[in-house]
C-alpha cells in the first residue's frame, strides 16, 4: 500500500513519558487527526542499532490523546480548592492571574515561596520540558530548588556513601560475561519494555551466553516467568537480613576475596577500620556475632526475618561465592522502603566481599548501567536560591516548614526551611496528590487555602492534582508539538528523535514554551527568556547544539527533519563500572572521603550521632539489617497484618495513560493476592476488595495468585485516584495507602513499605 495515497502525512514523533526507554513513533495523519501509529522499525541488526520498538503504551497514544478527560481550556478554580469545580476562563485571564500571584507572593515571602514540584510526564521533549519553568523562575531570581527523585532517593544515597558515585553498574549487555545473575527486586520485562530496552538486552545476552538467572522478589515478576531460572520470594524490606546470611556463609566457608577487601575496602574487619572507632565495629564482627548486637546473622537468622528456608541461602550464598563473577544487581523496588537506604547499600556486600565488581561479568550491585550520548539540555541558568529540600518532604515544606530543617529532613543549604512553599508550578506532573504519599493527608494540607496559596496546573489531562489547582493549562501532546527527542536512561543505545507537529493543538492547548514566555512577558524577562526565538525556533536551535555533540548530523534541519530518527549503538564492550578504581585503587580512587570502597562509613557514623530521627529509625555505619515500623506485628494483634507493595506496571507509566481503555483491558487494575490469604478472608479471584490502614480505604479487584508470597499483596502503583463516599477511593489507587515518613538518610518515599488489611467489600461499597 503507498502511504502518500492514503494519508495526508506521517512524522515522526515519540512516546513522552518516563519509563526509561524513549520510544519512536511514526504518525499516519489524516484530515487533522491522528489515524494510525507504526513503532520505529528501522533496525539494522545484527550489527547496528536495533530497534526501539513501542510497547503497548505508545502504540496506543492516540486513545490518551483524542481521550474524554483531556484538558482543552484554561480554567480558575470556583469554590473551595480540591472540590474539583473549575470555570473556563480566557488564556489572557489565565495568565494575567498567574503573573499577579506570582509577583505578589516573591514580593511578599520572596523567591524561597516558590516551588517547581517533581513532575515526569513530559521527559520526551527538550525545549518542551519541565526546564523552562526553572529558566524562567532563575530569571525571576531563583525557586526553593529539590534534590532526590522519586525513583532512586535512597539507591542514590546508598551509592554516594559506599562508592562515592550516583551510578556504578556494569551495561546489562555485559551478562554474555556472566554465569550467574542475581536480581533483587529488578523487573525489566515490565519496567523496561521497549525494543530499545534493558529486557532485550537480557534475552540477548541469556542466548548467547546461558547463563543461570535467579530473581528475588515477594512477586513472581514478569521477568521471573518469562526469562529466569528460579524465582526466590523475599518479604519486603528484608534483603539486608538476606545479605547478612549469605555473608555470614561466606565468611565463615573462605568464599570472601580477603586481598580485594584489604586494598580496596574500609572496615570490613579490624585491620581496614578507622583508627577512632573503638573495637566491634567492623562488618565481619557484626556479621558473626562479635558486634554491639551480640547476634550472629547466621542463614537461619535470617531465614526468620526473610521467609527464604535457610538451606536456600546457604545453597544461594556457595552459587555467589563460586560463580565468579556473579553479576548482583538490583532494581528500584528494594530501596523504595522505610529502610531502603540500608538494602540498597547491603546489597551491595555481595559483589564487595567476593571481589566482583569493576570486572567483566561482575557488577556493583547496582541497578545496571545505561548507555547514552551526552546531548545538551536547554540552559537554565544559575538558581541564586540555594535552598534545596528532598523532593518526597514538599508537603512538610507546606505544613510544617519551622520543623524542616537540615538534621531531620536533608534540607540543604540552610540549617532551617525560612520560608513555607506558597506557590506551586505543577508540569506534567500527578505528584500534587496522586504519586506522592497519603493522598487524604496531602489534601487537608492542600486545601488550606491560607497555607499554599497558589497551584498553577499545566498538563494534558484532569488528574486528581488538576483538581487541586487554582488555574490548571492545557498543554500540547506530543501529537501537537514539534521538539528535539533523546533517548532515555534505560537504555543502550544513543538516539535523536526530531518530533513533527503532526496535528493543530486541540482546543486551546499551548505549549510549555508559549505558556512561560507569556508570564515572562508579563514579569518583565521576556527578551531574556525567549532569546528572541519562537518555540520552533528553540527546537532548530537545540538541534544545532546537538550537532557539536555529533557532527555527522545533517547540516540543514530540513534534512534531518527527513529522516526523523537518528540512532548510535554502544561502540565497543560493554561498560564495566569502578573498572579503573578496581585495576589501580591508589591511582584511581574513589570520591568517598577514604578513597576506598567504605562498608563502614565514618560519615554515616557521625550523622548517627548528629542527625534528629524519629522514635525507631536508625542510620548505622555498617550496612545492617534493621526492622521498621513497616514490619508485621509477629504477635498478629496489630490490625494491619498484610504488608502491600505497589509494583510499576505493564498498563500505564505511573499514572500516565492509566485512562486508556484498551490497556485497562490488556491489563486490569487488581491488587495481587496468595490463596492463602484470600481463603482465610472468603475472598475469590476477580471479587471486589477493600484494602485499608489508618491512612485511608481503596477497593480493587483480587487477583488470586500464588504468584506473591504469603503475607503480602501488591497494588499496582499509578491508578487514578477516585475519591467515592466517604473519601473510600473507588480505582485501587495505592497511595491512599502509603505513609510520609521519609527513610531516614535519604529522606526518601518508602512507598513500597505499607501495612494494611484487606477485606470482601460489602454491597454496599
Ligand atoms: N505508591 C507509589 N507511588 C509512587 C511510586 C511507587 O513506586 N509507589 N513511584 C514514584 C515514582 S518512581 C515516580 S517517578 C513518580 C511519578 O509521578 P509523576 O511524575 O507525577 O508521573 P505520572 O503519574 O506519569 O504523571 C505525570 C503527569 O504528566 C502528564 N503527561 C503525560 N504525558 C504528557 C505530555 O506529553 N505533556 C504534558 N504536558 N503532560 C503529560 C500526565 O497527564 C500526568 O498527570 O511517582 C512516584 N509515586
Ligand atoms: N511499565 C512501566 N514501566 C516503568 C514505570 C511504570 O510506571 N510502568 N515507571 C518507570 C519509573 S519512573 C521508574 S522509577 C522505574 C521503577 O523501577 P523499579 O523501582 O525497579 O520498579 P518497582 O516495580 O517499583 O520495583 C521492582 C520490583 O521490586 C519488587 N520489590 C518491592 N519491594 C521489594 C523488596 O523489599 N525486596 C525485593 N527484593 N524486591 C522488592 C517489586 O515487587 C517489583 O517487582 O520503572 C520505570 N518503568
Ligand atoms: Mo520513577
Amino acid at each position: 500500500m503507498n502511504a502518500a495515497q492514503v494519508f495526508d502525512k506521517v512524522v515522526w514523533s515519540t512516546c513522552n513519558v518516563n519509563c526509561g526507554s524513549r520510544c519512536p513513533l511514526r504518525l499516519y495523519v489524516k484530515e487533522g487527526k491522528v489515524v494510525r501509529i507504526e513503532p520505529d522499525n528501522t533496525g539494522e541488526e545484527p550489527c547496528g542499532p536495533h530497534e526501539i520498538r513501542a510497547c503497548l503504551r505508545g502504540r496506543g497514544l492516540r486513545r490518551w490523546v483524542y481521550s474524554k478527560e483531556r484538558l482543552l481550556h484554561p480554567l480558575k478554580r470556583v469554590g473551595k480548592r480540591g472540590e474539583g469545580h473549575f470555570e473556563r476562563i480566557s488564556w489572557k485571564r489565565a495568565l494575567d492571574t498567574i503573573a499577579a500571584q506570582l509577583g505578589r507572593i516573591l514580593e511578599q515571602y520572596g523567591n524561597e515561596a516558590v516551588f517547581r514540584i517533581y513532575g515526569t510526564g513530559n521527559l520526551g521533549g527538550v525545549v518542551s520540558s519541565r526546564d523552562q519553568l526553572d529558566r524562567l523562575m532563575n530569571l525571576l531570581g531563583g525557586r526553593l530548588d529539590l534534590h532526590n527523585s522519586y525513583s532512586t532517593a535512597q539507591i542514590t544515597h546508598a551509592m554516594l556513601y559506599t562508592y562515592g558515585a550516583k551510578q556504578t553498574g556494569n551495561n546489562i549487555s555485559d551478562l554474555v560475561n556472566s554465569k550467574l545473575a542475581v536480581l533483587f527486586g529488578n523487573n525489566p520485562a515490565e519496567t523496561r519494555m521497549s525494543g530499545g530496552g534493558t529486557i532485550r538486552d537480557l534475552v540477548v545476552a541469556k542466548q548467547k551466553s546461558g547463563l543461570r538467572i535467579i530473581v528475588i522478589d515477594p512477586r513472581h515478576t514478569d521477568t521471573a516467568a518469562g526469562f529466569a531460572d528460579e524465582w526466590i520470594p523475599i518479604r519486603p524490606g528484608a534483603d539486608a537480613a538476606l545479605v547478612g546470611g549469605l555473608a555470614h556463609v561466606l565468611i565463615t566457608e573462605g568464599l570472601v576475596d580477603q586481598d580485594f577487601l584489604n586494598s580496596h575496602c574500609l572496615g570490613y574487619d579490624q585491620t581496614t577500620m578507622p583508627a577512632d572507632i573503638p573495637p566491634g565495629n567492623s562488618y565481619k564482627d557484626y556479621i558473626l556475632g562479635d558486634g554491639p548486637d551480640r547476634i550472629s546473622k547466621t542463614p537461619a537468622w535470617a531465614a526468620g526475618i526473610t521467609g527464604i528456608p535457610a538451606r536456600r541461602i546457604t545453597q544461594l550464598a556457595r552459587e555467589i561465592g563460586t560463580a565468579k563473577p556473579a553479576y548482583i544487581s538490583q532494581g528500584w523496588g528494594p530501596q523504595r522502603h522505610a529502610a531502603g537506604d540500608q538494602s540498597a547499600r547491603a546489597i551491595c556486600m555481595l559483589p564487595i566481599l567476593t571481589g566482583t565488581l569493576g570486572v567483566p561479568g561482575g557488577n556493583s550491585g547496582d541497578r545496571e548501567g545505561p548507555f547514552g550520548i551526552a546531548f545538551p539540555g536547554i540552559p537554565v541558568g544559575e538558581n541564586p536560591v540555594n535552598t534545596s529540600i528532598p523532593c518526597f518532604m514538599w508537603t512538610k515544606a507546606i505544613d510544617d516548614p519551622d520543623n524542616l530543617t537540615a538534621l531531620n529532613s536533608g534540607l540543604l543549604g540552610k540549617e532551617r526551611l525560612e520560608t513555607p512553599i506558597k506557590f506551586i508550578w505543577s508540569f506534567a506532573s500527578n505528584t500534587l496528590i496522586n504519586q506522592h504519599s497519603d493522598i487524604n493527608r496531602t489534601k487537608d494540607i492542600l486545601s488550606d487555602e491560607k497555607k499554599c496559596e497558589m497551584i498553577v496546573a499545566i498538563d494534558n489531562m484532569m488528574t486528581a492534582s488538576g483538581r487541586f489547582a487554582d488555574i490548571l493549562l492545557p498543554a500540547t501532546s506530543s501529537f501537537e508539538e514539534s521538539d528535539l527527542c533523546y533517548q532515555s536512561y534505560g537504555m543502550e543505545l544513543g538516539a535523536l528523535i526530531l518530533r513533527q507537529k503532526a496535528i493543530e493543538p486541540l482546543g486551546e492547548c499551548r505549549t510549555l514554551f508559549d505558556i512561560c514566555a507569556q508570564v515572562a512577558e508579563r514579569m518583565g524577562v521576556a527578551e531574556e527568556f525567549t532569546a528572541g526565538r519562537s518555540n520552533d525556533q528553540w527546537v532548530e536551535h537545540m538541534y544545532h547544539q546537538c550537532r557539536r555533540v555529533k557532527p555527522e548530523l545533517p547540516a540543514d534541519y530540513r534534512d534531518a527533519v527527513k529522516t526523523g530518527l537518528f540512532k548510535w549503538a554502544r561502540p565497543g564492550e560493554p561498560h564495566v563500572g569502578l573498572r579503573k578504581f578496581r585495576d589501580d585503587p591508589v591511582r584511581h580512587p574513589l570520591k568517598t572521603p577514604s578513597g576506598k570502597i567504605e562498608i563502614f562509613s565514618p560519615r554515616l557514623w557521625d550523622m548517627a550521632q548528629t542527625w534528629e530521627l524519629p522514635e525507631g529509625d536508625v542510620i548505622t555505619a555498617l550496612p545492617e539489617y534493621h526492622p521498621t515500623w513497616g514490619d508485621p506485628d509477629a504477635s498478629q494483634a496489630s490490625p494491619y497484618p498484610l504488608q502491600c507493595v505497589g509494583h510499576h506496571y505493564k498498563q500505564r507509566t505511573h499514572s500516565s495513560y492509566a485512562n486508556n481503555p484498551w490497556l485497562e483491558e490488556a491489563a486490569p487494575q487488581m491488587v495481587w493476592m496468595n490463596p492463602l490469604d484470600a481463603r482465610q478472608r472468603g475472598i475469590r479471584h476477580g471479587e471486589m476488595v477493600r484494602i485499608f490502614n489508618q491512612f485511608g480505604h481503596t477497593l480493587v479487584p483480587a487477583k488470586v495468585t500464588p504468584r506473591i508470597m504469603p503475607g503480602v499483596l501488591s497494588l499496582p502503583q499509578g491508578a487514578w485516584h477516585h475519591a467515592g463516599p466517604e473519601g473510600v477511593d473507588q480505582n485501587g489507587c495505592i497511595n491512599v495507602l502509603t505513609n510520609q515518613r521519609p527513610s531516614p538518610v535519604a529522606k526518601g518515599n518508602p512507598q513500597h513499605t505499607n501495612l494494611v488489611q484487606a477485606e470482601k467489600a460489602g454491597e454496599d461499597q
